[in-house]
């Protein structure tokens, strides 16, 4: 049977721009990704976002907003990831590297997916465009996406 593990991404968005973070260690090292981690025991979801975030970069928010939720299934693990995705739409503070994380503001035009997670191309049209979407993808190792779901919700 699968478990899954709850994780947060927090993905802070400028009119022109998004900010995006360089991992440097753990998870998706070396790539380009949002801002999260694992939900730790009594705390709530947007509350871990937003620790995370703080964290990873250095920013507080005021509002964070629901934006997607994306399972992750790896082949040969029996634990899926289930990652709550967040918009901020503004921020406080300014973005600090840390020893996990860093940031770099990217134009909307230009963001790099080729040093992404392979997912992040298929659903961050949606998150650009203010939608919201349920995801699900079937990775073979961290390269190859074997299948998957995607589609835009109402509400989450
Ligand atoms: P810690 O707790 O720091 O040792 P670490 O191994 O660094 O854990 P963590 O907790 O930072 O991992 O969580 C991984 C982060 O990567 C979460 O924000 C979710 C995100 N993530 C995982 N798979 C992803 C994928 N396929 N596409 C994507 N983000 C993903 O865009």
């Amino acid at each position: 049977m699968l478990t899954s593990k709850l994780l947060t991404l927090v993905m802070v968005v400028e009119p022109h721009r998004v900010l995006l973070g360089m991992k440097k260690r753990g998870f998706g090292a070396g790539r380009w990704n949002g801002f999260g981690g694992k939900v730790q025991p009594g705390e709530t979801i947007e509350k871990a976002a937003r620790r995370e975030l703080e964290e990873e970069s250095g920013l507080t928010v005021d509002a964070l907003e629901k934006v997607g939720n994306i399972k992750f299934e790896f082949v040969g693990e029996t634990e899926l990831m289930d990652v709550h995705v967040f918009r901020a739409d503004g921020y406080n503070g300014e973005p600090t590297e840390s020893d996990e994380m860093r940031p770099q503001w990217f134009e909307k035009d230009q963001i790099p997916f080729s040093q992404m997670w392979p997912d992040d191309i298929m659903w961050f049209p949606l998150l650009l465009q203010n939608k919201k979407f349920l995801g699900y993808f079937k990775f073979q190792g961290h390269d190859v996406i074997l299948s998957h779901k995607l589609e835009e919700v109402e509400a989450l």
